[in-house]
């Protein structure tokens, strides 16, 4: 039984993975799990993780061989968390966009909310990422999305969140229907239908260090069309 459960969804983060498993355990969180979710990375992210966890009881992988996606391997990571008997639950990246630093922070805000967020848009908050098309990219999803979904959080594309049992289980991750990157707006619109409490804390957002994204243009597009089936789903009382 773990406290906390710290869920990564990987797909060729072999050279990162080792590294973020190092910088989380050192911050000695009581009853931490990490709980990697590879989706069979031909790099060998798996292997990576499954050696790190013969060792260290505080490190799980869980194995997926279906088709791959970051949605359907956030929905194992949620459901595979609740049934570790976590009392708070973790969702970052593996290639160190998302500092290990913050995690304290976020699992501390749960004790006044629901949901936290590490956010790039609060004032304190910084896109470090070079790319000026992603960074205003990423601002204008998030314009979007306030006008579709009605969602006041002003980082609505971060993946860096923490949420209390009670918030998750709110969430039903057992329908997320997206089976790629949309999840995390599917989530967070979850979330803000159930009137969950969230809280953003600003963080420092870093270009990845290493290996490639996996999220290019057609995946930016098909998550704005999902956004308005998101709606759609809801005014048809589906969601
Ligand atoms: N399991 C799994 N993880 C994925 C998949 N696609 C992306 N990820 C992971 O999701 C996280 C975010 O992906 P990334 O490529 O960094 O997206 P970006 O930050 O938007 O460029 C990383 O940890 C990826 O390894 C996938 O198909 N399956
Ligand atoms: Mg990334």
């Amino acid at each position: 039984m773990a406290d906390v459960v710290i869920t990564i969804p990987t797909y060729n983060e072999r050279e990162n993975i080792r590294i973020l498993i190092g910088k989380i355990l050192e911050l000695k969180i009581p009853g931490v799990l990490i709980l990697v979710i590879d989706d069979n990375s031909p790099d060998g992210t798996a292997e990576v993780v499954r050696e790190i966890g013969k060792k260290d009881k505080r490190v799980k992988l869980l194995l997926r061989t279906g088709p791959r996606g970051r949605g359907a391997a956030g929905k194992d990571g949620f459901l595979a968390a609740l049934k570790e008997g976590a009392d708070l639950i973790v969702e970052m990246d593996a290639d160190m966009s998302h500092d290990p630093k913050y995690i304290p922070k976020l699992l501390e805000e749960l004790n006044h909310a629901d949901m936290a967020l590490g956010s790039r848009l609060v004032s304190g908050g910084e896109d470090n990422r070079k790319s000026f098309f992603r960074r205003i990219i990423t601002k204008l999803a998030n314009f979007y999305i306030h006008f579709i979904l009605g969602i006041r959080v002003k980082d609505c594309n971060s993946g860096f969140r923490a949420y209390t049992r009670k918030a998750l289980e709110a969430i039903e991750p057992g329908k997320i229907f997206s089976q790629g990157p949309a999840i995390v707006q599917e989530v967070l619109y979850r979330a803000h239908l159930k009137g969950l409490r969230i809280k953003e804390i600003p963080i420092s957002f870093k270009e990845r260090e290493r290996g490639t994204s996996k999220l290019g243009i057609p995946q930016l597009w098909k998550g704005y069309v999902v956004v308005l089936k998101l709606k759609l789903l809801h005014w048809f009382g589906r969601m």
